[in-house]
């Protein structure tokens, strides 16, 4: 089958004032910040797709891993009917599952949701191509508020893999749990990727590769206010850094003034001045423990948990019954 036209449950004009507001906010606070998801235009979801091929970034080839030993216990456990797979990008690993589903049959319905067009247009063409007896459903949307809106019918597995529950602040973390919990019902599922807590060593690396490559990633953000919304943020003037915060079991990217600099924003109407070394927060990547991976889920109502890691314990993988 063809993939279906892409449903938007995030209109351009949502999308545009979410921008706004996140910017007018972030960058009046005393510590700078902006959320993650600005991060993915279509330049920025292909810097991503490039830092998943970095010899530094582990976490994809980690979860692949993972996935590719035990999709078809996923397939087997959850016999769902519809998959649903939030903040989806490329879906690249999601094929190894419906890889399984269709060697399994029964699997009728995938439903990529991201808020990246570009990627979606990619990702739902593709697997529609490649899985023809698949009816694909793409969804613009954005993860942490259609949780209400999911399609229903059939038992069905949601999918949030990479770890990037992991830009979520822990209180935000519970109620989007909280929010999935209440969006299933008994007898759905729930797939978690979750990134582990590890050597420092190993993981400031992966937020600052030697190509530089999550650099430029993080950088785009600049590039994405100056477009939207007609900044002059000159991007080659912001050093990325990446910061481990013990306390907190997180890295941060930040982006470093690396000069005095004002900057405008001219749709907001609004002047934002930078000081010397002062930091724009960008990201923040949580890392798990698996016990707290699996008191986070209980807390928010889920059942019975199954969890998986690959061979070097880097990455865990979480199957969840509503
Ligand atoms: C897509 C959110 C899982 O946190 O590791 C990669 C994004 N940031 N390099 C992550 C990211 C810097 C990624 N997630």
């Amino acid at each position: 089958m063809t993939a279906e036209p892409l449903e938007i449950y995030l209109e351009e004009g949502d999308l545009e004032r979410g921008l706004r507001d996140d910017v007018r906010a972030g960058l009046s606070a005393g510590q700078k910040w902006l959320p993650p998801k600005w991060f993915y235009d279509a330049r920025g979801s292909e810097l991503f797709e490039e830092i998943t091929r970095l010899p530094e970034y582990y976490p994809t080839r980690a979860e692949r891993a993972v996935l590719a030993e035990h999709a078809p216990d996923i397939a087997a456990l959850t016999g769902a009917k519809t998959l649903i797979e939030l903040g989806s990008g490329s879906s690249d690993k999601t094929r190894l599952l419906l890889d399984a589903f269709a060697r399994q049959g029964g699997l009728g319905t995938f439903v990529p949701l991201d808020v990246s067009v570009s990627a979606l247009r990619g990702s739902t063409a593709q697997i529609a191509a490649d899985y023809p007896s698949l009816r694909v459903r793409g969804i613009v949307g954005d993860f942490t508020r259609q949780l209400d809106r999911l399609p229903t019918g059939g038992r069905r597995l949601v999918v949030f893999l990479g770890g990037t529950i992991g830009n979520l602040l822990p209180a935000e973390r519970a109620e989007f749990l909280t929010a999935m919990r209440a969006a299933l019902e008994v007898g759905d599922w729930l797939l978690l990727g979750t990134d582990l807590v590890k050597d420092p060593e190993v993981i400031v690396p992966a937020y600052d590769d030697a190509a530089g490559v999550t650099a430029e990633f993080n950088r785009n953000v600049l590039h994405v206010i100056n477009r939207e919304l007609g900044a002059d943020f000159d991007p080659g003037a912001f050093e990325h850094v990446a910061l481990w915060d013990p306390a907190q079991e997180w890295i941060e990217m930040r982006l470093r003034a690396s000069r005095p600099m004002r900057v405008q924003v001219r749709t907001l109407g609004v002047t934002v001045d930078f000081a010397a070394g002062e930091e724009l927060r960008t990201e923040v990547s949580a890392k798990f423990h698996p016990e707290g991976i699996a008191a986070e889920l209980t807390a928010a109502g889920f059942g019975t948990t199954k969890f998986w890691t690959d061979a070097d314990g880097l990455f865990g993988v979480t199957l969840a019954r509503a």
